[in-house]
């Protein structure tokens, strides 16, 4: 066996769904070649011909697959702290939103700024990502809501992607807010005859999603919607039952979503939904802990229907100003209850299928891509116990 480079003395998390929990392998080894991962397993079980142009020994560091933030709206003009400040003050997230602050302010303020300042300012935060081994993030638009404004913020996202070294996907979310200027039924009518049909043939977008929410859209909306976007090829996704039962985990379940994400409000039969579907709970404990939510996601009933269990930051400038994915496992560890093993499957397994792309990443197995976060630590629960506290040792992405 040839190798570009190996390392040797890891432990391992593969994250292989054929082991139980993370994978754990120690005095591992793992290869690559050609930016793709050629062995991860046990030094012991390395041919004994095994020949790398560069080897490393890691001293026993954990490496884990390349970290993966399923679910992001990273790309957006201004800030809300003075929303935050009434926040605080004790005004609710939804009063702001109806009284026309919330996502529409940050509508103005995308739309104001240039693509330039657009692209610096989300690279600026991508960065802050990439410094904590994420290798792969999914991008919405929906700070745009017109043709023109939402296709720009998914062209900054693709452009981000390709000046950055990680991977970005690109989610059109048209359906985040109905804008000032257009009446919902009109809205509704450019999102399916504009934007999806435009997004589509310009490659712009994977999958799109939409807010199911009292203040935002309904389940029936958003079902015309989503039977648009795979009539264009295109996956969906659904911000589900946040903040009220919607109906949001079934409607994703009706398409087979990648993902249903947030779930606060889910009922049983919502989760029956998902399990049935194939559909992903991408779990957000940024929003839950900004808006001092209480409810939390049925994480009980997602475990006993076997829903795989993603986590994300979330990262908007409103519900969740939040730029660390090793906090959100936190935030999930500890608010949600989830395990070491959850919160780590969240961020690599569990996201990759988020986003349709476990055959590529989300594992370190034989095939997939060559993206690896090493850490300055030994035991998996290290990741998730600090707060603040950045292990990273070195990132590989595709290889490199
Ligand atoms: N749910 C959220 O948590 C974000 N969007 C959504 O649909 C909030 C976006 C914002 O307040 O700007
Ligand atoms: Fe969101």
């Amino acid at each position: 066996m040839q190798f570009d480079r190996l390392w040797r003395g890891a432990t391992l998390a593969t994250l292989a769904p054929r082991f139980a929990g993370v994978g754990l392998i120690e005095h591992g080894a793992i290869g690559i070649t050609d930016g793709r991962i050629v062995f991860a397993g046990p030094a012991a079980e390395l041919p004994a011909a095994a020949h790398a142009r560069e080897e490393v020994d890691l001293g026993g560091r954990l490496v884990t697959p390349g970290l993966i933030d399923c679910h992001t709206h990273i790309v957006f003009g201004g800030e809300r702290s003075a929303e935050f400040e009434m926040r605080l003050a004790g005004a609710d997230y939804q009063s702001i939103a109806r009284a026309g602050g919330g996502i529409l302010s940050t509508v103005r303020a995308t739309r104001a700024a240039s693509e330039q300042t657009l692209r610096e300012t989300g690279a600026q935060r991508l960065r802050e990502l990439i410094g904590e081994g994420v290798t792969t993030v999914e991008i919405k638009s929906g700070y745009g809501l017109d043709t023109a404004h939402e296709l720009r913020m998914l062209r900054v996202a693709r452009a981000l992607g390709s000046e950055l070294p990680l991977q970005v996907v690109t989610t059109l979310l048209a359906a985040h807010a109905v804008p000032p200027e257009t009446d919902r039924i009109a809205y509704l009518e450019r999102i399916r005859t504009e934007m999806i049909p435009r997004a589509a043939a310009e490659g712009l977008a994977d999958a799109v999603d939409g807010f199911c929410e009292g203040i935002a859209f309904s389940a029936e909306e958003l079902r015309a919607v989503f039977a648009c976007a795979r009539q264009h090829g295109l996956s969906v996704k659904l911000h589900a039952d946040q903040l009220s039962d919607g109906g949001g985990a079934q409607l994703a379940a009706e398409f087979q979503a990648l993902s249903a994400d947030h779930l606060e409000w889910t009922s049983e039969a919502g989760v029956a939904a998902l399990a049935g579907a194939g559909t992903v709970a991408v779990l957000l404990p940024g929003a839950f802990y900004c808006l001092r939510e209480r409810r939390v996601p049925p994480v009980a009933a997602l475990r006993r229907h076997g829903v795989p269990m993603a986590l994300a930051t979330d990262c908007n400038p409103g519900t969740s100003p939040l730029l660390s994915l090793l906090a959100a496992m936190n935030l999930g560890a500890i608010q949600f209850g989830l395990t070491v093993e959850e919160t780590l499957i969240g961020v690599t397994r569990a996201a990759a299928q988020a986003l349709g792309r476990q055959a590529e990443i989300g594992t370190l197995e034989p095939g997939k891509r060559a993206d690896l976060a090493i850490w300055n630590a030994t035991r998996p629960a290290e990741l998730v116990y600090w707060i603040g506290r950045n292990p990273l040792y070195a990132r590989i992405w595709r290889g490199h």
